[in-house]
């Protein structure tokens, strides 16, 4: 008698797994989707706004708006809130997606070939940018690139990747847009309330890592921003401090208190001590800071206004003008400010934060704050003003 043992399905190696496995179906990748690309096209638009106000092209400086103040800090929160939300996003939908990552054979055609080669380029281009823009929140720099040109570049690539992506699954899109009432076509109806689920997890972890880092930018959602590397209000006068006065080299305050002129040099150029400064109309303004890491707070400064600086050397209204840090070396010592900056009545050389002096870190003896600037253009320690 012999003994019949039946086949083992999988001696040999698993299948791959299949595309109608559950939720591996074109419904769920179109609306898991369609919320990647409305925060991937946020993302993408904020970004573009505070690289525009940060490196704005020639034709265009005097021209940004200085208004409403607060645009940038809403710009960047959301920039950095819908680059965080992305990546639960991401992963949903690469998880839904993923049977089809692994179809054999590799290649089917040249088509098929540009297709898989569009998604790669798509697929590393969101990770990249997601991965450096995390990393960039946390300032922690463990790569040989500098940040600003490469994720601003690796963005239009992703932006180019996605508009392909969209143009080659349009049919596919169009087709699993609205679900169907079951009957009408056979999709697997008896997905939904599984894909329901899914979509409900996918939202609660987008929740969750939205309440646990916008406080960071949002001040009354501070207490919950647990995750978020910085809480605003924990930090000397209300402010955290990026780089702070023993890092970029400025001398002990009694020091500067003694050697700090401010010297302003156009059509009549001239040279202000601390106590002339001091001396000169004080205005006080509400401004928030507004950093390109995704933290932003509020605060009261008083100072002079630039507009009265330049009044004083007799420049004309229309002009530009670069400011010097005391600063020696760093990447925000010397920051160029157009005409619609200049003469805002909300932008001033602050002396004083929250009714205090300035505190070393926080640019003592004089600093710049603006209206609708990113904060790495608030220049700290400023001594020289200049009309171009
Ligand atoms: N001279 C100088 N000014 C500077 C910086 C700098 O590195 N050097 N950092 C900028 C950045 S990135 C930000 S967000 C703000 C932070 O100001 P705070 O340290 O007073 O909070 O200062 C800006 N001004
Ligand atoms: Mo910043």
């Amino acid at each position: 008698m012999t003994l019949r043992l039946p086949r083992r399905p999988f001696a040999r190696r698993p299948p791959l797994p299949a595309f109608s496995g559950k939720l591996h179906d074109a419904r769920t990748a179109t609306v898991i989707g369609r919320l990647l690309g409305a925060a991937i096209a946020v993302c993408f638009v904020t970004g573009l706004v505070s690289h525009v106000l940060q490196q704005p092209p020639a034709w265009l400086m005097d021209g940004l708006p200085a208004r409403p103040a607060w645009g940038y800090r809403v710009s960047q929160g959301l920039h950095v809130a819908s680059g965080i939300a992305s990546v639960p996003l991401l992963l949903a939908k690469l998880w839904a997606v993923y049977p089809r990552l692994f179809v054999r054979p590799v290649v089917r055609s040249v088509r098929h070939a540009l297709e898989r080669l569009s998604v790669a380029v798509l697929v590393s281009a969101a990770v990249f940018e997601l991965f450096s823009g995390l990393l960039n929140i946390a300032q922690w720099y463990p790569w040989p690139f500098s940040f600003v040109p490469v994720h601003y570049a690796v963005a239009w690539l992703l932006a180019g990747a996605l508009l392909l992506h969209l143009a080659v699954k349009a049919p596919e899109i169009a087709a699993h847009w609205r679900s169907r009432s079951p009957g009408t076509l056979a999709l697997p109806e008896e997905d939904a309330p599984d894909r329901r689920s899914l979509l409900a997890a996918v939202g609660a972890a987008v929740g969750a890592v939205t309440v646990v880092t916008v406080g960071q930018s949002v001040t009354p959602l501070g207490r919950v921003d647990l995750l978020a590397p910085r809480h605003p209000g924990h930090a000397p006068q209300g402010l955290p401090v990026n780089r702070t006065a023993a890092a970029a080299g400025i001398r002990p305050r009694a020091e500067v208190r003694e050697n700090w002129r401010l010297t302003v040099s156009g059509p009549l150029p001239y040279a202000l001590t601390l106590g002339e400064l001091r001396a000169l109309e004080q205005t006080t303004v509400t401004l928030p800071l507004a950093c390109v890491e995704g933290w932003s707070r509020s605060a009261e400064w008083t100072g002079v206004r630039v507009r009265d600086l330049l009044d004083r050397t007799g420049a004309p209204p229309t002009a530009r003008i670069r400011v010097t840090s005391m600063e020696r070396r760093g990447a925000y010592r010397v920051m160029e400010m157009g005409r619609t900056y200049a003469r805002d009545p909300l932008t001033l050389l602050a002396l004083r934060l929250g009714g205090e002096e300035l505190s070393l870190d926080h640019g003592y003896p004089a600093r710049i704050i603006a209206p609708n600037r990113p904060g790495v253009l608030q220049t700290k320690w400023v001594t020289r003003l200049e009309v171009l």
